[in-house]
């Protein structure tokens, strides 16, 4: 038995998929007809602006067809209920957690529902095409360009992240491949700060080996299970089994 307080929860594609919204690198990835290289990085950009674009307002236009999932619900009852501290780090740019209710919600890439201008570097919300060339409503002198963290880009508060896995005695990692970086690190992070570690996925992960435990299935089933188990005993502890 551990006494958990501070808990950092890092979320992929895979928890949103249950909600209709497709993963990046399963069968029916996003990224199917469309090379990373093409639509996620500043150059693919410059190059193809309205393609770049375009990629985006179709994304951001499905949001409004799914809901969240009993993942993203009981992480959010997680939330409000959880005394000890707790950081939920989702490196989707969909707005399921925070439509679900969670608070304590940073999102590393960025996020659809919301521009960046290419002239002050403001953030502004988003609700239509981009494509559409909207001005930047903060100095109206320029376009905005998709706010998300595109390969080669720095993802956002790192420093805050990096804080809260130096100070957690529990890391979670759901529905991620773990092969996208800096993120797919912060297990190693956490273990390094002497943080237990579990890990929630259809799949095992490119990380597997660094959890102290792994349970494959649905987000869906595992999460709600997973966080009835850690509210209802006593709060303050996790049995979890420590396999090596
Ligand atoms: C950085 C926004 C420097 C876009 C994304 C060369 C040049 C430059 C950089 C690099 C380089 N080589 C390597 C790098 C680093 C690079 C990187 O990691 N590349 C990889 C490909 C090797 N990283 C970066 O460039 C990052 N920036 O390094 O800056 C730096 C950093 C730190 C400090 C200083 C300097 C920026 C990376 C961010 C890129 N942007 N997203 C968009 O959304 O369009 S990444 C993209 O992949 C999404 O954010 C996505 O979330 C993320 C990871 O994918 P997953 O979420 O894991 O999704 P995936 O489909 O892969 O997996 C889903 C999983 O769910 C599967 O395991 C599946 O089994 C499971 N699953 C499916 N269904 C379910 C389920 N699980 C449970 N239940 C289910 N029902």
């Amino acid at each position: 038995m551990r006494e958990i307080n501070n808990i950092v929860i890092l979320t992929g594609a895979g928890i949103s998929a249950e909600s209709g919204v497709a993963t990046f690198r399963g069968p029916d990835g996003l990224w199917k007809g469309h090379r990373v290289e093409d639509v996620a990085t500043p150059e693919a950009f410059q190059r193809h602006p309205i393609l770049v674009q375009k990629f985006y307002d179709e994304r951001r236009a499905k949001l409004q067809g799914v809901q969240p999932n009993p993942a993203h619900l009981a992480l959010a009852q997680l939330d409000a209920a959880w005394g000890g501290d707790l950081l939920l780090v989702t490196q989707n740019v969909d707005d399921l957690h925070n439509r679900a209710g969670s608070k304590r919600l940073l999102h590393m890439h960025g996020e659809l529902l919301s521009g960046l201008c290419l002239a002050c570097g403001e953030r502004s919300p988003v609700a239509g095409n981009l494509s559409d060339g909207p001005v930047c409503p903060h100095c109206r002198q320029s376009a905005m360009r998709p706010d998300i963290v595109w390969f080669g880009e720095m993802p956002y508060q790192m420093d805050r992240i990096e804080s809260a896995l130096s100070q957690c005695d529990l890391f979670v990692s759901i529905g991620t491949s773990g092969a996208v970086y800096p993120a797919a690190g912060f297990v190693r992070s956490a273990r390094h700060y002497g943080a237990l570690t579990l890990e929630m996925n259809l799949d095992p992960s490119d990380g597997s080996l660094y959890f102290n435990e792994s349970r494959m299935g649905k987000a869906g089933e595992l999460v709600p299970a997973w966080v009835d188990d850690i509210l209802s005993s006593g709060t303050r502890f996790c049995d979890v089994m420590l396999k090596r």
